[in-house]
C-alpha cells in the first residue's frame, strides 16, 4: 500500500538498537564456520525456531548465546557492517548503536578487538552508504560495580569514539542506583546518558525515578511505566525526556502495548522515538517495520508519524549543524 512507501521513504533516525541483537542467523552460520562453532551445522530456519521468548531473562538467554560467537574483529566488523547497511537501505540517515563490552571482556575477547572492529565498520559503513552513526556502551546490570567500573577505565582510551553511556540486560534486583559512580565518572568525561527501564520490571517506578532524579539519565530506553505514575509523568514531561519505545519487544512482552501504551503516551505529552530493539531475534523488525507496528497498533495519523520521527533527530546526541542536515 502507498503509506508503507510513506514509510520505507521517511527519513529515520534509531536510537534504541543492541549491535549484538542485529546478529541474524545467516551471519550466525558464517561466524560458527569461520570460528569452529556447532552451530555450523544448522540452517537458519532450525537457528529462527528457537527463537521464542516470553519476557526479559527468556529473551537475554538467547542473545548471550549469539553473543557467544563473536570472536574476532572482523566479526565484529561484519556485524556491524551488515546492521548498518540494512538499514542504510531503509533510509535510517543516523543510528545510536548500544553494544555491550562485558559479554566479550568476560569471555576473554579483549575490549579493543570489539571497539576496533565497530569503529571501522562504521567508518566503512558511511563511506559505502553515506549513514551516520554513533556508539553508547552499556553496562550489563547483573553484573558488578566494579566491572562497570573497570570497563569504563578500559573505554578510557576509546572514548572519541563513544557518544554515551547506558545500562541494559537483568534489570531484576539492578536498580540504576548500583551504578550511580560510573555514570558520575561517564558524565564528567562528557559523555551523555541514557538507561533502560524496562517493559514491567520489579521496582519498575523506583527505577525510572532513580534513573531521572539519581543517576542523569537523559533518556528512558522503553519506561513505558512512567504512565503507572503521574508525578513521574509530569517530570517527564517538564525535562523533555524522549522515550526509545521498541514495539516489537513491546507486542511480545505486554500484548496491547502498542494500541495503548503509544497512543497513552502522546496522549500524556511525552516525546517518543520508535525503535527495533534487537532485529536478528525479533522476525528481522528494523526501523521501517518496527514504524508500521507503531503505526497500525496506535492509529498514527501520517502527522504523528512525521512528529516521532522527528523526534530520533531532536534527541540524537549530534551538534546543531548536523542535527540541521537531518531536519
Ligand atoms: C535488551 Cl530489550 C533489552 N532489555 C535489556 N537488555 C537488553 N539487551 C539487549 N536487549
Ligand atoms: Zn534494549
Amino acid at each position: 500500500p502507498a503509506s508503507d512507501t510513506f514509510l520505507e521513504a521517511l527519513p529515520k533516525a534509531e536510537l534504541h538498537v543492541h549491535l549484538e541483537g542485529t546478529l541474524e542467523p545467516a551471519l550466525k552460520i558464517i561466524l560458527a564456520r569461520r570460528n569452529g562453532h556447532p552451530l555450523q551445522n544448522m540452517t537458519e530456519d532450525e537457528i529462527r525456531a528457537g527463537y521464542s521468548f516470553h519476557d526479559l531473562p527468556s529473551f537475554l538467554a538467547l542473545y548471550y548465546e549469539g553473543v557467544d560467537l563473536l570472536q574476532t574483529e572482523q566479526d565484529f566488523y561484519d556485524l556491524c557492517y551488515a546492521y548498518l547497511k540494512k538499514v542504510a537501505s531503509q533510509n535510517v540517515l543516523y543510528t545510536e548503536m548500544f553494544f555491550d563490552p562485558q559479554l566479550h571482556t568476560r569471555r576473554g575477547v579483549a575490549f579493543g578487538t570489539v571497539i576496533t572492529g565497530i569503529t571501522r565498520a562504521r567508518k566503512d559503513a558511511e563511506r559505502d552508504f553515506g549513514i551516520r552513526s554513533q556508539l553508547v556502551m552499556c553496562f550489563i546490570r547483573e553484573m558488578s560495580a566494579e566491572s562497570a567500573e573497570e570497563t569504563f577505565t578500559q573505554a578510557l582510551p576509546y572514548l572519541s569514539d563513544i557518544v554515551g553511556v547506558g545500562l541494559d540486560s537483568d534489570e531484576k534486583g539492578n536498580p540504576p542506583a548500583k551504578f550511580a559512580n560510573v555514570f558520575r565518572r561517564a558524565r564528567e568525561a562528557g559523555l551523555h546518558v541514557t538507561m533502560h527501564c524496562d517493559i514491567d520490571q520489579e521496582n519498575t517506578h523506583e527505577h525510572i525515578r532513580q534513573a531521572l532524579e539519581d543517576v542523569g539519565s537523559e533518556r528512558l530506553d522503553h519506561g513505558l511505566n512512567v504512565l503507572d505514575r503521574p508525578e513521574l509523568v509530569a517530570q517527564a514531561r517538564e525535562r523533555h525526556i524522549p522515550f526509545t519505545v521498541c514495539p516489537f519487544p513491546n507486542m511480545v512482552i505486554r500484548p496491547g502495548s502498542n494500541e495503548k501504551d503509544i497512543r497513552a503516551l502522546l496522549d500524556a505529552g511525552m516525546t517518543i522515538t520508535i525503535n527495533s530493539d534487537d532485529p536478528g531475534y525479533m522476525h528481522s523488525v528494523y526501523m521501517t517495520e518496527a514504524l508500521k507496528l507503531a503505526r497500525d497498533g496506535a492509529n498514527l495519523t501520517p502527522q504523528e508519524v512525521v512528529t516521532i520521527s522527528r523526534n530520533a533527530f531532536n534527541a540524537a546526541w549530534i551538534g546543531e549543524a548536523e542535527r540541521q542536515t537531518y531536519l
